[in-house]
């Protein structure tokens, strides 16, 4: 086919990707919850608003396909006053919405924005992902660092397998540890071929049942926290 003209596309609204705000100030720092269905993405949510909500101040965007049914659990849960948690519908694969068409999320992290503009301002946005399969990844144009949750009892080849989830993610946790005792998962074996497959970037064994809890995750969003808002 021949063009003798320019073709201009759509321009993509990722405007809002730039850290800083009109004013010179940083905006909220953006981070994603991807992973396989039912490995623990809304309870890491719901963990970390409990471990954090006191010295930040958060929101949540939950995607589901045709329900709100993680925004709802933490609505019940009230891990948060109901004005900093958002529902987006996405009606179509999970991953679509979080890597390839992501305007109806970026619009829903805006909102939350402006809504808190005038009170304090969001230090913290979580966006957690529908549950998917390994390959989903979020478009680094709605969030600035992402989080891929993964469970023992998911098989202990999930690490190995790898997968841009697996191996890219700003920080792996692999959750339920409590119950790799009883689906014969060898966290050792899992740790190794993380390792493996991520080189220097972190991994974090995780049970919500037991004393730690999201203790480990809830430090390195700390971390990124401070590396984010120097100004
Ligand atoms: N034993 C155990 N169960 C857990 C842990 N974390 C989450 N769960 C349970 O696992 C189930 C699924 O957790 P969710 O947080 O809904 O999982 P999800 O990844 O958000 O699921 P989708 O959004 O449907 O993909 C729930 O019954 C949780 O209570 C854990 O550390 N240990
Ligand atoms: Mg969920």
């Amino acid at each position: 086919m021949h063009l003798d003209h320019a073709v201009t596309y759509p321009h993509r609204h990722t405007h809002s990707a730039d850290p800083l705000r009109p004013d010179g100030t940083r905006r909220a720092l953006r981070i994603g919850l991807g992973g396989p269905v039912g490995s623990g993405k809304t309870a890491t949510v719901a963990a970390l608003c409990r471990a954090l909500r006191s010295e930040l101040s958060m929101a949540v965007v939950t995607n589901d396909i045709y329900t709100r049914e993680d925004a709802e659990f933490l609505l019940r849960e009230a891990v948060l006053p109901s004005e900093r948690i958002t529902a987006v519908e996405t009606g179509a694969c999970p991953h679509t919405a979080i890597r390839d068409d992501i305007s109806a999320n970026l619009e829903a992290v805006e909102e939350l924005e402006d809504a808190f503009r005038e009170h304090g301002r969001l230090d913290l946005i979580l966006v957690e992902s529908g549950g998917d399969n390994l390959t989903a990844t979020f478009s680094r144009g709605l969030v600035d660092a992402q989080i891929f949750v993964i469970d023992v009892a998911g098989g202990d080849d999930i690490p190995r397998k790898g997968g841009p989830g697996v191996t890219t993610a700003d920080l792996l946790v692999v959750n339920k540890t409590d119950l790799a005792p009883h689906v014969g998962s060898d966290l050792d074996r899992m740790a190794r071929d993380a390792a493996a497959q991520r080189g220097e970037l972190p991994v974090a064994f995780q049970s919500l049942r037991g004393p730690e809890g999201v203790g480990p995750v809830a430090a390195w969003v700390r971390e990124r926290i401070a590396a984010w808002s120097p100004r």
